[in-house]
């Protein structure tokens, strides 16, 4: 038996080279890709025998043993289908663009949102009188007047109290209160709620301006989920001085007897999911500060760029004003907000601002921070609690 070494661009033209010389007896004992000199072509190698035998008899060979037009048929398919697939890559948007399409939306967006506020006053001097008292509650709680006009056009849109089926010993102001709530409902959107699973990591990334509360909250949402729901809970602190400050994070860790691990670079992530695997949640907390620029921003868009899912959360202290808040919201928002936490809502007398938020930026809200008290003093978010509050019920 003879066996030699054919070298071709292509599998087709190997087996050509392979029936020339030893015949279509030739046997295919393996195959492999190989880079040449230069670095970028490949060439592709393949091994084959032939007995004494056969090779005597050359291309004349017969009847032949092993179906090599099999082979060709097999490598034009592949050929085919790599230049499909090339097509296919050629025209899919690249992150870069997926980006650019996110922020273009984003830009459009509060286009709009500028569009409508500068709509004329509708109610100006022909507001009916029992809409009063739900407009002053809800204009005392600070919902911005584009909101606010829109519940009160929804107010008119219904039957009037003396037509609308009413429930008994219902008076006229609770009608419309009634249907004011009803519709304020729809516009809030909550976060699903978060359930650990055993043997599956979900990792939470938690941001926003400095002192708003996220160590904080952090470190309730692991006390709870530790404590009641028995989790595995991991705290992560990623700073990129992480080293040199005190980190609080460490401190509440300490206390609650919750694992903590500090990390500088994006890069650190895999690592320790790789080894905190048995740990249901993983909660990462960030350096505080608002964005000035877009590089600013790298450190929490590389995290994004991993291979697992991480959920964005922007941590809010209602104790900042509208602006303020709204200006974190747009500044952030190049990241993907899955949640808004609310933060110091003790401190705060108007709680509008968690409407307006959810309003316009169309954001779940997931947590309530209600006080300094860890772990006590959270709460999830929810619809009821943020009626409850703008109604004073
Ligand atoms: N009153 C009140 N204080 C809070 C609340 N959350 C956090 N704090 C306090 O705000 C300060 C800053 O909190 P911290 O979590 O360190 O903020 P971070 O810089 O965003 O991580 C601390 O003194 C906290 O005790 C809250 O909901 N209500
Ligand atoms: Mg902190």
């Amino acid at each position: 038996m003879q066996i030699k070494t054919f070298e071709a661009f292509s599998m087709r033209e190997a087996v050509q080279q392979i029936k020339k010389q030893f015949g279509s007896d030739a046997v295919i004992l393996s195959t492999k890709e190989k880079i040449i000199e230069d670095g970028n072509t490949k060439v592709i190698e393949v091994k084959a025998a032939v007995s004494e035998e056969n090779e005597k008899k050359g291309a004349f060979a017969s009847p032949p043993i092993l179906d090599l037009s099999g082979i060709e048929e097999l490598d034009s398919r592949i050929g085919k289908l790599e230049r499909q697939i090339g097509t296919v890559l050629d025209r899919m948007p690249s992150k870069p663009q997926v980006n650019q399409l996110e922020a273009g939306l984003r830009e459009l967006k509060l286009l709009c949102t500028h569009a409508i506020r500068q709509l004329p006053n509708q109610f100006k001097g022909e507001m009916p009188i029992s809409f009063e008292s739900i407009y002053e509650q809800l204009k005392l709680m600070g919902i911005e007047e584009t909101y606010l006009f829109a519940i009160l056009n929804h107010l008119k849109s219904i039957p009037s109290f003396e037509e609308g089926s009413k429930q008994a010993g219902e008076s006229a102001k609770e009608y419309l209160k009634s249907h004011a709530i009803r519709y304020m409902f729809q516009k809030i959107k909550i976060y699903p709620r978060i359930k650990p699973t055993k043997g599956h990591s979900q990792i939470h990334l938690f941001f926003g301006g400095s002192g708003v509360g996220k160590s904080c909250t952090i470190a309730k949402i692991a006390a709870n989920f530790q404590n009641k729901e028995k989790a595995n809970v991991l705290l992560v602190s990623y700073d990129n001085n992480c080293f040199a400050a005190n980190d609080v994070l460490s401190v509440y860790a300490k206390v609650l007897g919750i694992d903590h691990v500090m990390i500088e670079k994006p890069e650190e992530i895999e690592k320790i999911v790789l080894k905190h695997r048995h740990c249901e949640l993983i909660l990462i907390d960030t350096k505080g500060g608002v964005p000035k620029s877009s590089a600013e921003l790298k450190p929490l868009l590389e995290l994004k760029e991993k291979p697992f899912p991480i959920d964005m959360h922007l941590v809010l202290s209602l104790t900042e004003n509208n602006r303020q808040m709204d200006h974190t919201v747009n500044s952030f928002s190049p990241v993907g907000i899955h949640s808004i936490v609310f933060s110091k809502l003790d401190e705060s007398w108007t709680y509008g601002e968690m409407y307006n938020l959810a309003c316009k930026w169309s954001l779940p809200l997931s947590f309530f921070s209600t006080g300094p008290k860890v772990p006590d003093d959270l709460e999830l978010a929810s619809r009821e609690r943020v009626i409850e509050r703008l109604f004073g019920l």
